[in-house]
């Protein structure tokens, strides 16, 4: 390689990290479980797709007036934009775009935004179109530039919330978040929302639990009283009313400015839940086995690495697991077929003869904690009684832990859940 070759080598593969990076936003799904994009309700707007988009022209109260060509695509963004036009009543021309596809929980969408700098809600938001009887997730309605001296905390709050509507009664709550309060490292923290691009989404969790995200980081959970039931639209719009808690009324000479009179909207990224493999577990009538070493995730605090093993956790040792210390864990994700009360049995080994023993957590909840006893070997594997445990059918998160007080502990070949009778 020469020396021009070398600089731009490295600028393609660091790009390419940075590309793999943005792809890989989303939070970590549960156990069992993956992300899967749903093309309907994601774009990079590269162009206009009459597929997926639409512009609903229902107005907000005056002075706002939706009209289709105050929004579009080009240059890789989705843009509204909000104009003075010559009503004397509704004079702030403006824009909303919305998803044809809903979709429901459980599900993450993301998007990234950067406002325009008028007084005005820059939003991305979903509803299902009745505003009586509505389900409402506003992942932001962001004004940088409030105009009502009244909102000094607004050109960096990220204002969120939920409305659950029954015939016009609400149940709502906010989830609002200083985007100053983002971890010191991340490179947006205390940047206004109109300074640059920003990356809000949500993770619609349950019928009860929504968790608000900023540029990569959980910030607000919200749990609502009543439940979610409806597939909802994914929205943006920009809209201004003189009220205080928008943050008072545009100014009309910043809607000539089209330096800040447009919000614009690189992309969005909408993911389902799917189920994923589950550990590898051999179903043999009423039994299963499920061999050690097909965990999907592994843990613990213990770092055994002066021992030459893996850190803080256990390692797969091929046909078992080893390197297993004091308080170290392994999860399984499992299918349980027929509902019942099962027998536990560990395929195990240890040389420890005080302070050994395993723990067998389902679903977040201990059930049982046994001793495992001195057989003087590491890898002869002895069965031992772990107690029984009720499951009810479909998939469960089993966790072991090396529970006893020895820095080490023991090793596992295999476990294995019998139904009784
Ligand atoms: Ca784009
Ligand atoms: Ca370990
Ligand atoms: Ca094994």
């Amino acid at each position: 390689m020469n020396k021009n070759t070398t600089p731009k080598f490295l600028l393609i593969i660091i790009f390419h990290m940075f590309i793999i990076t943005s792809l890989i936003a989303q939070p970590k799904p549960p156990l069992g479980y993956k992300w899967e994009v749903v093309t309907e309700l994601s774009d990079e707007f590269d162009k206009w797709d009459e597929k997926k988009w639409y512009k609903p022209m229902w107005n907000y109260g005056v002075p706002v007036q939706m009209i289709a060509k105050n929004s579009g695509v080009s240059k890789g963004k989705l843009w509204i934009k909000a104009t003075h036009g010559s009503d004397r009543k509704r004079w702030f021309q403006t824009s909303r775009v919305q998803s044809k596809e809903q979709i429901k929980y459980p599900m993450y969408t993301e998007s990234r935004i950067r406002t325009a700098h008028i007084s005005a809600y820059n939003t991305f938001w979903m509803n299902n179109g009745d505003a009586s009887n509505r389900d409402e997730i506003d992942i932001i309605e962001n004004n940088s530039n409030p105009s009502c001296n009244c909102q000094p905390d607004f050109p960096w709050q990220m204002n969120s919330q939920y409305f659950i509507t029954v015939d016009k009664n609400n149940d709502r709550a906010n989830g609002n978040f200083d985007n100053r309060k983002l971890s010191p490292n991340n490179p947006l923290r205390g940047k206004k929302w109109n300074e640059a691009f920003h990356t809000v989404g949500v993770w619609w969790i349950d019928k009860n639990t929504i968790q608000f995200y900023l540029n990569g980081e959980p910030t607000r959970k919200v749990t609502t009283k009543r439940n979610f039931t409806r597939d909802l639209n994914l929205v943006w719009d920009l809209w201004t009313k003189d009220v205080p808690w928008l943050g008072g009324l545009a100014n009309k000479k910043d809607l000539r400015n089209d330096n800040i009179n447009t919000m614009y909207v690189d992309w969005v990224h909408t993911y389902k839940l799917k189920r994923s493999k589950t550990s590898p577990s051999v179903k043999l009538g009423s039994t299963l086995v499920v061999e050690a070493e097909s965990f999907e995730n592994t843990g613990g605090y213990f770092n055994d690495r002066f021992t030459g093993g893996p850190g803080k956790k256990v390692k797969n040792n091929g046909t078992d697991i080893n390197f297993v210390n004091k308080g170290d864990w392994v999860e399984y994700a499992l299918d349980i077929p027929t509902p019942g009360r099962y027998a536990i049995e560990y395929k195990i080994s240890t040389i420890i003869a005080n302070g050994a023993e395993i723990a067998f957590v389902l679903n977040g909840n201990k059930i049982t904690n046994v001793v495992v006893p001195n057989n003087n070997s590491w890898s002869n594997y002895k069965s031992l009684s772990g107690g029984v445990v009720k499951l009810s059918s479909g998939r469960h998160t089993i966790k072991l832990v090396a529970s006893g007080s020895n820095d080490w502990q023991w090793n596992l070949d295999k476990f294995i859940l019998k139904r009784k009778k």
